[in-house]
């Protein structure tokens, strides 16, 4: 009886590290960028206790993965930096059969050339770049980006805290392409940011929503689903992706090389890609859900609104950010000369 005990006891300390280790899922995410009763849903249905922290962009992202930071089991790069983290080997594959909910995806958004044969990502949310309006201090139609350069709303506007989305604003006020692999175009696009600089109040990529909504800013860089969200509490803040045209993303959920709980990763991104699941996540944060299935339980206010689903003749003035490759590093530098300065 003794032995059986003893044997009992050992048994219980061998496997209990292993099974609380199991409950436990990391996820490292945007901010804002998930409804919360999703993530509860998930520790319900799973029993796995999820631990959410967020990033402001995706060289922060990249940054922490390079310096090592393992721990992380679910991660939400965008296209180019899915592409990047894969040449840089932080990625492992994901094994389709484990993500029989990937069929709901839109073929247009499956095998894009960031991540061919969808291997290292799957397809979350995506959406667009553009300026969120107060209506009820910018009178004035707003169909440039030159309009954050206007020097009576000093103070008033806000840019992302995100290298190639603020590089991309002045790239295209040169008229040059987001994606350019010159320097120079970087060099004269960091001038004029420069320039803009005493006009901005902040840098922020995570604050849009409360920064619009508060009146404290009037013209707000931003991911349209944050800018959508302050318009739920003020009718009076507008989307607009000038007529230079802007940027259009696609975020991932990819496992990061040194994930320790590859089992609730997998469970979790098939989850997130169940139709209705993903319908009410894309409805609440407001961001298009890539997720043909879920249509049918997305409501048709959120289907129909051209800031949401941008028609087609908007969408094809826009562009995916790439990966600038061997440039890289000399955009960092150049963007934390924009923020020192
Ligand atoms: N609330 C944050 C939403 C995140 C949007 N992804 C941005 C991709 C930038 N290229």
């Amino acid at each position: 009886m003794l032995r059986k005990i003893a044997w009992l006891v050992l048994a219980l300390l061998v496997l209990a590290p292993a099974a609380s280790a199991q409950q436990v899922l990391n996820i490292y995410n945007w901010s804002d960028y998930i409804d919360p009763s999703v993530i509860a849903d998930f520790e319900k249905e799973y029993g796995i206790r999820v631990i959410y922290n967020v990033f402001s962009n995706n060289e922060e992202l990249h940054a922490r993965l390079r310096a090592g930071a393992t721990g992380y089991d679910v991660i939400f790069p965008s296209d180019y930096m899915v592409e990047v983290l894969i040449e840089e080997e932080l990625l492992q594959p994901i094994p389709h059969e484990a993500i029989p909910n990937l069929a709901h995806i839109d073929e247009r958004f499956l095998d894009l050339p960031f991540d061919p044969g969808n291997r290292y990502s799957v397809p979350y949310l995506w959406g667009s770049t553009g300026i969120g309006v107060n209506t009820r201090y910018v009178k004035e139609p707003v169909t440039s980006w030159a309009i954050l350069w206007d020097p009576k709303y000093r103070g008033r506007i806000s840019m992302l805290n995100d290298p190639r989305e603020v590089f991309g604003v002045a790239l295209k006020r040169l008229g040059k392409s987001i994606n350019t692999k010159d320097l120079a175009d970087f060099e004269a696009a960091k001038e004029l940011l420069v320039q803009q600089k005493p006009l901005v109040l902040t840098y922020d990529s995570d604050n849009v929503e409360h920064l619009l909504a508060s009146g404290e800013v009037w013209l707000a860089h931003g991911y349209s689903g944050d800018v959508l969200m302050a318009a739920d509490e003020d009718p009076a803040i507008v989307y607009v992706v000038p007529e230079e045209g802007g940027v259009l993303w696609m975020d991932t959920m990819a496992i990061p090389k040194g994930a320790r709980n590859v089992e609730g990763a997998l469970k979790f991104i098939n989850f997130m890609l169940r139709p209705d699941i993903s319908a009410r996540n894309s409805e609440a944060v407001r961001y298009p859900s890539p997720n043909k299935a879920a249509r049918d339980y997305t409501s048709p206010e959120i289907l129909n609104n051209p800031m949401i689903y941008p028609p087609q003749e908007v969408m094809d003035n826009m562009e995916w950010l790439e990966d600038l490759g061997e440039l890289a590093p000399a955009v960092d530098r150049l963007w934390t000369e924009v923020k020192a300065d």
